[in-house]
């Protein structure tokens, strides 16, 4: 058995992923999300949790410093995805990437202000469009963009769609479904070979059964 570090992105998908993670039969020694601590053991002797800021798990991946780890697909799509392998979608923290605006606005220029924390994704959105876009990059609050005049639209991640909604805004453009994948670094899936696949088939058995849930 190799020991093996799973990278676990902070915040909403983290919700996701420990129970996920338990019905695979792997669970934190404590309560992840009540501790100061980055670094879990589990019940697994040889293998540790790191929980990371969402955008930081496929570089930790990527480098080796972790040999699996839990990301955001619109996560890999904006920070590109070298050295990776994607052995499994777990089907969690669905949502889909929109270009939305004022409700009621025309959208139909060549020429277009985008506000988006997505700027990869949107550059390559608009230019397979032939759409010239200028894409200003913003942190959050996107919807309040084109309400202020910043943008005529922004990229952002729908579920509901009520928090457009309550902003005078509406979904236009579907550009990407999304749900967090699991990534492992390409050496480790030779080096760790056995261990790792155990692994993934666990979670994957975990996948399948709530899909029939
Ligand atoms: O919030 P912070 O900037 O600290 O970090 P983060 O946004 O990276 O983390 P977090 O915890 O918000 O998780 C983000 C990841 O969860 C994304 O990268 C997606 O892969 C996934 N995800 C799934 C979502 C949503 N659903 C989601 N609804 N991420 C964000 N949202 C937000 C969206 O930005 C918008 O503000 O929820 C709002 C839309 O939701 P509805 O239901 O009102 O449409
Ligand atoms: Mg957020």
């Amino acid at each position: 058995m190799s020991e093996v570090i799973i990278a676990l992105s902070k915040g909403r998908i983290l919700d996701d992923t420990l129970p996920l993670l338990a019905d695979a039969g792997i669970w934190p020694e404590e309560d992840v999300r009540k501790s100061r601590k980055l670094i879990f053991a589990t019940n697994k002797p040889n293998i540790r949790l790191v929980v990371l800021r969402a955008t930081d798990v496929p570089t930790y991946v990527q480098h080796g410093a972790a040999d699996l780890g839990v990301s955001g697909k619109d996560v890999l799509l904006e920070n590109g995805a070298d050295n990776l392998c994607e052995p499994l979608d777990l089907e969690i923290a669905s949502c889909r990437l929109m270009t939305a605006s004022v409700v009621g606005r025309q959208v139909t220029g060549r020429r277009r202000r985008v506000a988006t924390k997505f700027v990869n994704i949107a550059k390559r959105y608009y230019a397979d469009r032939g759409i010239q876009a200028d894409i200003i990059k913003l942190y959050g609050g996107m919807e309040l963009a084109p309400l202020m005049g910043l943008a005529d639209e922004i990229v952002d991640i729908v579920d509901t769609g009520n928090t457009l909604k309550a902003n005078g805004l509406e979904p236009l453009e579907l550009i990407e479904h999304i749900s967090s994948r699991l990534i492992a670094n390409q050496a480790s899936m030779k080096m760790k070979y056995a261990t790792l696949r155990e692994i993934i088939e666990g979670l994957e058995r975990a996948v399948i059964q709530r899909r029939s849930a």
